[in-house]
């Protein structure tokens, strides 16, 4: 597809394919720096991210999900997926039409018995002030519904921010407030990668993945470009780490990691 074509159903459908958007050297970093990262015991992400307060105490950690680590691209070894966001930021550029700020990546496994990733946004878990930006999203080997590749609400995002959920069970963490999305009032896109396509969607575009129902792992990256002129607001996810180390209110720049 044309990048020109992507751009527009991206903002019209909240979400576009982008076919054979990775070369195979990317995949066979990607795969490297996942088995580096196990090799060397780098920590996972332990729990969901609770925004705004403490983790309820019964809630089981974030592996009976996935198995997460939280931005690998800050890593200075092997672990490191930094030349696969480096590469992939022309294409964030396209896709923005401005120079996309690198915000987060994630690498992703999901193993047959963790749960299916519920309905939700990602705008809501993240310390900045306006949902303008692009997640890049490639599974590591050929996906679909069988084994757990990213689905989503086609349009979702014309929905607004709508308020974060509890990954453990789809709710709000806020249990005053309402989700108001309905996953079968929007028509269901369920895409097919084949080795190299990935998906880019909006912030604001509701997604989801089901259970592993094959043998094996599926593995994933996303990564996370946003406008220069989003900024820093530690009030849209206050428990997030970066708030320990960016300020308040200034526009988003590339920062060390905590
Ligand atoms: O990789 C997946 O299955 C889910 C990832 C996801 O939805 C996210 O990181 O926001």
């Amino acid at each position: 597809m044309m990048i020109d074509d992507a751009r527009q159903q991206l903002e019209q459908d909240g979400v576009a394919f982008l076919p054979g958007a990775l070369e195979a050297t990317h995949l066979a970093a990607l795969r490297s720096a996942l088995a580096a990262n196990r090799a060397n015991g780098r920590p996972l992400s332990r729990q969901v991210l609770y925004t705004h307060g403490a983790p309820p105490t019964d809630r089981p950690p974030l592996t009976a999900l996935m198995d997460q680590w939280l931005s690998p691209h800050r890593y200075d070894d092997a672990g490191s997926t930094r030349t696969v966001a480096d590469a992939l930021r022309p294409l964030a550029d396209a896709l923005l039409g401005e120079a996309a700020v690198l915000f987060q990546d994630l690498l992703l496994v999901k193993r047959q018995g963790q749960r299916a990733f519920p309905w939700h946004q990602d705008f809501g878990f993240w310390p900045v002030d306006r949902p303008w930006g692009v997640i890049i999203w490639a599974p590591l080997q050929p996906s679909d519904g069988g084994n757990g590749a990213l689905r989503f609400a086609q349009g979702s995002h014309r929905l607004g921010a709508r308020p974060v959920v509890d990954l453990h069970d789809g709710a709000p963490q806020d249990p005053t407030a309402r989700l108001d999305f309905e996953a079968d009032r929007w028509p269901l896109y369920a895409p097919t990668y084949a080795l190299g396509d990935a998906v880019a969607f909006s912030p604001l575009t509701f997604h989801a993945s089901p259970a592993m129902r094959r043998a094996g792992e599926r593995a994933a990256w996303s990564c996370v470009f946003l406008s220069p002129r989003v900024r820093w607001c530690h009030a849209n996810a206050s428990n997030h780490r970066l708030c320990k180390v960016v300020p308040d209110g200034a526009p988003i720049s590339e920062v060390a990691h905590v």
